[in-house]
């Protein structure tokens, strides 16, 4: 069938793609970073391809696709499946790993090492690795409850619960539900407050929330972990869990980011995401020679050689969200267009 046009549904290279995306994202839940760039980069040529790719041959010639995943192209393009796929998601060794790596405060490196001592099971993990961290203790004692998705109407609560409770402190302070709720989600993985007051800096911030919002709502059981907090030029992030009243509440992972008024603008964008939108959006800044994080967008940006950063470069809006995508030449997109 020849219709001409050029949309995505009738890429002659539909079907593999598809294949090497789930197999990227199989690479992703692994962490294996190098990976993903290159079937990334081998999923950005296919697209543009014309024709069907069938044989390594014909994938070698392409630019960036390499050897090994020019086998994959083939085998894909003759069988419809990858057993490299098939075969990792089956392996038990694979579903152990799945299951470790989900533990909050353990990432693929640990996850790794629990698998090659043998564990089988997190009551394993529990009772058997050594030097537990507080935080993967904990991890694993709430697994369920962390690994539960949150309903849209939770996160709200426990939203106003936080909002309460500031407030009562000094009226003027604002609580923003960022991250997949502001994006629309019916349910989140976690809780994002970003937390801000007009005219008010990072120090003012930090010490009302660290020195009295969270002994507060700690004292009234609704906070009932603190789990990490980093306080680097990045900005400030306050993780911990939270607890509604009802007996059968689940603790929920909650993100406190405490977002200076200069800063909303940015902080706003950074953290609605999703984080692929946020990787475009950075990419496309750094092509116009600026650059975009969560504090602000700069222009000026000095780079090296290597693309790397010298200097800051200067300022040019951090305040307002939509004034961002302006500068960018980035038509408005609301919250829950972000994906
Ligand atoms: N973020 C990002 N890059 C990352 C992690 C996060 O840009 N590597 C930004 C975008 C996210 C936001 O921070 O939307 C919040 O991070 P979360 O991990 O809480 O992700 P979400 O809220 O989007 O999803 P979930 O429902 O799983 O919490
Ligand atoms: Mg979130
Ligand atoms: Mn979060």
């Amino acid at each position: 069938k020849h219709t001409g046009s050029k949309g995505k549904n009738d890429n002659p290279n539909a079907a593999t793609i598809a294949i090497l995306q789930q197999m990227a994202e199989y690479y992703g839940q692994m962490g294996d970073e190098w990976r993903i760039r290159a079937y990334r980069k081998a999923i950005t040529t296919l697209r543009t391809c014309a024709t069907k790719v069938w044989t390594k041959e014909e994938a070698l010639a392409l630019p960036q696709i390499g050897e090994r995943l020019a086998v994959k192209i083939e085998e894909i393009a003759f069988t419809h499946r990858l057993r490299r796929l098939d075969n990792a998601r089956a392996e038990p060794e694979d579903q152990v790993l799945r299951t470790f790596m989900q533990v909050y405060g353990a990432g693929f490196a640990k996850a790794s090492e629990w698998v090659g001592r043998g564990y089988k099971s997190l009551d394993e993990v529990s009772e058997k690795a050594p030097d537990l961290t507080a935080n993967q203790r904990i991890g694993i004692d709430h697994y369920e409850d962390f690994n539960t998705r949150i309903p849209r109407a939770e996160v709200e609560q426990h939203g106003s619960v936080v909002r309460a409770a500031l407030q009562k402190l000094d009226a003027s302070f604002e609580v923003i539900i960022g991250g997949s709720y502001r994006r629309g989600a019916k349910d989140s993985g976690d809780i994002d407050c970003m937390i801000t007051r007009p005219n008010t800096g990072a120090a003012h911030l930090r010490a009302v929330v660290l020195e009295q919002l969270i002994p507060a709502l700690t004292e009234s059981n609704f906070i009932v972990a603190a789990l990490a907090a980093t306080n680097k030029d990045e900005g400030s992030k306050w993780h911990g869990a939270s607890c509604l009243p009802a007996a059968s509440s689940y603790w929920r992972r909650i993100d406190l980011l405490l977002v200076p008024s200069d800063e909303i603008g940015a902080a706003l964008i950074y953290f609605t995401g999703n984080d692929i939108f946020n990787r475009s959006l950075r990419l496309l800044a750094s092509t116009k020679g600026m650059r975009l994080n969560q504090r602000g967008l700069y222009k000026d940006v000095l780079r090296g050689q290597r693309r790397e950063k010298l200097a800051e470069g200067t300022l040019v809006e951090g305040k307002c969200e939509r004034r961002i995508f302006e500068v960018l030449g980035v038509p408005w997109r609301p919250a829950e267009h972000r994906i």
